[in-house]
């Protein structure tokens, strides 16, 4: 068995107490991914993978028009004042609203920090100054489980944005899990920067945008109000990127008991997009987990059998250069002892060696000494630099062989490998499983009336 521990939950300012059992699902599957001695983003690092830990929460980006009402539908959501709003342009920046264990206000860089998702969005030039986060200790709705994305309110002509603000919100766009469009009834419902925005997100990630008819309440009698609508749908179908048609546009306002509206409200409608949204990531959440375990575990199998590979073929690239080496040592000593031996008289060589050594000696130096008078003499030089390179290459080759080895796993790295398989079968995989069965529990439990 491994000797690896359980995976330890690491203190992080957005924690708090966890109330559903989504939360704790996705809490669970993100400390597998970043605890630090046994976390898969740090197994998957030592095998050359790299992993993102899941998000705990799932990000909800609101755009359109400025005063569209992007502001008071998150401070209606959270059941708090925390964004600034009103008719002035307030939201110039990017503001992540979400909750956490106390009250605060971050600012670029430290909010890059919480969410290294976005970090590509630092290559929009002077981003970071407009970034910023708002942390509340709210439980509302599903607030827990959502973070919100407030966009720069977007107007067309001159008004000019210290980045390129359409680059950005599609980028960050990409980043959220839903995309909510308002579109609100009065000024400038059409603005046309919002629709560009909207085209370019519709190509690429068209499958989480959600339009909603925003400030409902103020449209006027219900004929104004479609009037509206048919013009804002109009408008969309008209953009050559965007022309599916079917747009389903919900009517919503943030109710107010001093003025009472009878214009229908589906602000509830998306609340449910939410929920739905969040368990969709729960799932998502539990599949990806069982696809990077299966990641690591195929790196490692795979790592291993290369090992293998590697420990053969060095042991066959040394018994080469071994070959090579005696071959080029062996043959030219051969030919240069044959050379002094048959300088010897047989006697010298008797008294030198004793009888039965001096036969056997002039047996093998008889015949290296044949073969070279066979050689006309106007060759052997030729000869002569011939087996000298030959030598030489016996040389090379032996070196070239010893080169070729590659490196190969230290038994304690092997062990490792093994520990980590380990624990991936049995402590990440059945708790995979369990929080899976806790999922379709919950999930029997939301729908069984
Ligand atoms: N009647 C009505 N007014 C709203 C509604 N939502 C927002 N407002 C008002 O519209 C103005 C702009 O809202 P805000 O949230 O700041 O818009 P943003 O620029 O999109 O963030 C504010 O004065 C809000 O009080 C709504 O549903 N109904
Ligand atoms: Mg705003």
């Amino acid at each position: 068995m491994s000797g690896c521990k359980k995976p330890r939950a690491v203190a992080n300012p957005l924690e708090s107490t966890i109330t559903t059992p989504s939360e704790r699902i996705l809490k669970e599957c993100h400390d597998l991914y970043i605890d630090n001695d046994n976390g898969l983003v740090k197994i998957a690092e030592s095998l050359g993978v790299r992993l993102l830990p899941p998000r705990k929460k799932i990000i909800v980006m609101i755009m359109g028009n400025h005063s569209a009402g992007k502001s008071s539908f998150i401070n209606w959501y959270v059941e708090e004042h925390i964004q600034k709003t009103g008719v002035a342009i307030e939201t110039q920046g990017f503001t992540f609203i979400t909750s956490g264990r106390k009250r605060e206000s971050l600012t670029g860089n430290a909010t890059l920090h919480l969410y290294p998702h976005f970090r590509p969005l630092l290559e929009f030039k002077g981003v970071t100054d407009y970034l910023s986060a708002e942390i509340s200790t709210s439980k509302q709705k599903k607030f827990s489980l959502v973070t919100f994305v407030d966009t720069p309110g977007l107007v067309d002509g001159d008004m000019v944005y210290p980045f390129d603000v359409n680059c950005a919100i599609t980028s960050f766009g990409e980043q959220a899990d839903l995309i909510f469009v308002f579109f609100d009834p009065m000024g400038q419902a059409l603005c046309k920067r919002t629709l560009n925005i909207v085209e370019k997100l519709s190509e690429k990630c068209g499958d989480k945008l959600r339009f909603y008819l925003s400030k409902a309440d103020e449209a006027g009698r219900e004929t104004d109000r479609q009037r509206v609508m048919m013009q804002i749908v109009q408008e969309l179908c008209r953009r050559p990127g965007l022309n599916k048609c079917g747009f389903e546009m919900p009517t919503i306002y943030i109710p107010n008991p001093q003025k009472p509206s009878r214009c229908v409200n589906q602000i509830d409608e998306v609340c449910e997009t939410i929920e739905k949204s969040i368990n969709q990531a729960v799932q998502k959440t539990l599949d990806q987990l069982e696809k990077d375990c299966n990641l690591i575990l195929s790196t490692i199998n795979r790592t291993l059998e290369q090992d293998r590979m590697n420990v053969s073929s060095n042991k066959s690239n040394r018994f080469n250069s071994f070959l090579c080496g005696v071959l080029g040592i062996f043959l030219p000593s051969i030919f240069i002892l044959s050379f002094i031996i048959s300088t010897f008289a047989p006697e010298e060589l008797d008294s030198l060696v004793g009888e039965g050594l001096t036969k056997t000696l002039y047996i093998s130096t008889g015949v290296v000494v044949y073969l070279w008078d066979w050689i006309p003499e106007d060759w052997q030089i030729m000869f002569v630099i011939i087996f000298s390179a030959a030598c030489y290459f016996m040389f090379f080759l032996a070196k070239y062989f010893a080169r070729q080895g590659s490196k190969t796993l230290t038994k304690r790295e092997k062990k490792k490998l093994a520990e980590y398989s380990d624990y991936i079968q049995d402590v990440v995989k059945s708790k995979k499983r369990k929080l899976y069965e806790e999922y379709l529990r919950q999930c029997a439990a939301e729908y069984d009336f």
